[in-house]
């Protein structure tokens, strides 16, 4: 059984095994978390990801992490909320499940993920922060490879509403 942390900063500066990346579906960069991780791994990230040819909504793919404190970036595109009858819960579901699940494969023990879905995506964060904390928790209930995963919120307004679910979470 693993830890849950929760700190308010900048993912591209955590040295761990594995950053996950909020991205879309074409994997090619964009504005975000996602333009700041390209922009501190360097060129070679996008190189990488050109061969990866995109990655379906609530996928995830990995790759390494070049001039980032982290060895690895898994990449996952969540879903942009269209209003939450467009099986929204369930992809931010899958984005997580199969980010932790790249990260098991690929002997990451500590991971880091930033709060998907909830920046340009527009996903409601007060239902986004349950999806994510309950699924990190679920998994590393039965995973015996991620031992801590770090929840990396940037601003304060994403801080305090991780930190009130873990604590709601027991
Ligand atoms: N470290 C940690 N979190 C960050 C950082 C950072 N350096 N920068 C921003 N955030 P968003 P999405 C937070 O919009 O909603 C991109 O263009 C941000 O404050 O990055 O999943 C992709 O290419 C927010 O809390 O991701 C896609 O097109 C959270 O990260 C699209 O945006 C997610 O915000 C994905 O949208």
């Amino acid at each position: 059984m693993g830890i849950i942390k929760i700190i308010q900063g900048d993912i591209t500066k955590i040295k761990v095994d594995a950053i996950v990346n909020a991205a879309n579906t074409t994997l090619l960069g964009g504005g975000g978390v996602d333009g700041a991780i390209h922009k501190a791994a360097g060129p070679k990230l996008l190189a990488e990801c050109r061969t990866l040819h995109g990655c379906p909504t609530g996928e995830a793919k990995i790759t390494k992490g070049y001039l980032l404190p982290a060895k690895h970036v898994i990449h996952t595109p969540g879903p942009i909320w269209h209003g939450g009858d467009h099986n929204e819960a369930q992809l931010l579901y899958n984005s997580y499940l199969n980010s932790l699940k790249r990260a098991a494969e690929n002997e990451c023990t500590t991971v880091a993920f930033p709060s998907i879905s909830t920046g340009v995506y527009h996903y409601p964060l007060d239902q986004a922060v349950k999806i994510a904390l309950t699924t990190i928790r679920d998994f590393m209930q039965t995973d015996q490879v991620v031992k801590e995963v770090v929840m990396v919120c940037f601003d304060v307004t994403t801080f305090e509403a991780y930190q009130r679910a873990y604590q709601e979470l027991g």
